[in-house]
């Protein structure tokens, strides 16, 4: 038996087709069900979709052998106890800092919004930055407008965000995709059943 953990929304309209590629599908009736643990057309397993950010908490702990999560996500949660083993090179975006265009980051201690506060703070530690975090959960380009905070790190892809709110990306911290994961001790204990299962994954990208 093997649980596999999906990030609901725009991941997941994108997982699905290469799971299906890959000889896996959810039906359309299971996939509207209110039910949290979905049956595929495989007996032997089982999805279960959880919010982006849970996914590799789920893994971590082993409650999914292998999960499908942001680079981003990873990052935020630290990884541990699992394995990344393949790039989906799906959903793929950008991790960046971002600011109004008049603003100077270059002095004294900046002010950052963010939903990704252990990856901005690792990214402007590494550079010798004096940084104070705030922790928002959406809607981080406002923070800037209304003095907030000097600039936001947040995700970037046709940057059609940032130009609405009159922010430009300024520095590049990650280049983002999905990943495909698994429970380090699963790995272990169930090798042959993981890995033919990755394969197939890997062989229909
Ligand atoms: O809403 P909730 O907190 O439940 O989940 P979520 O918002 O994290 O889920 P969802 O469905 O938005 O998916 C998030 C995941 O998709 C992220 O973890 C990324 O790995 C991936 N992804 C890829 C993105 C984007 N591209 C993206 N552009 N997630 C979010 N965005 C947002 C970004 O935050 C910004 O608000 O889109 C806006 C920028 O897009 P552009 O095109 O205007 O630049
Ligand atoms: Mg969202």
């Amino acid at each position: 038996m093997l649980t596999i953990a999906l990030s609901k929304g725009r991941i997941l309209e994108q997982t699905l087709p290469l799971l299906e590629k890959a000889g896996l599908s959810i039906s359309a009736k299971e996939l509207k069900s209110r039910k949290l643990i979905l049956d595929t057309n495989l007996g032997e397993i089982k999805v279960i979709i959880l919010r982006a950010s849970d996914v590799p908490v789920f893994v971590q702990h082993g409650a999914a052998d292998i999960g499908i999560a942001g680079k981003d996500v990873l990052l935020e949660h630290g990884a541990v106890g699992l394995f990344e083993l393949l790039d989906l090179g799906i959903s793929k975006c950008r991790l960046m800092v971002a600011a109004q265009a008049n603003q100077d980051l270059a002095k004294g201690t900046l002010r950052i919004a963010t939903k990704y506060v252990n990856s901005t703070k690792r990214y402007f530690q590494s550079q010798g930055r004096q940084v104070e975090v705030i922790k928002l959960s959406g809607a981080m380009e406002l923070a800037p407008i209304v003095g907030l905070a000097h600039c936001i790190v947040d995700l970037v892809d046709t940057g059609n965000t940032l130009k609405a709110n009159n922010l430009v990306p300024l520095e590049l911290i990650e280049n983002i995709s999905s990943r495909l994961i698994v429970n380090s001790a699963s790995f272990n204990t169930k090798h042959s059943e993981i890995s033919d299962w990755v394969d197939r994954v890997k062989d229909n990208l």
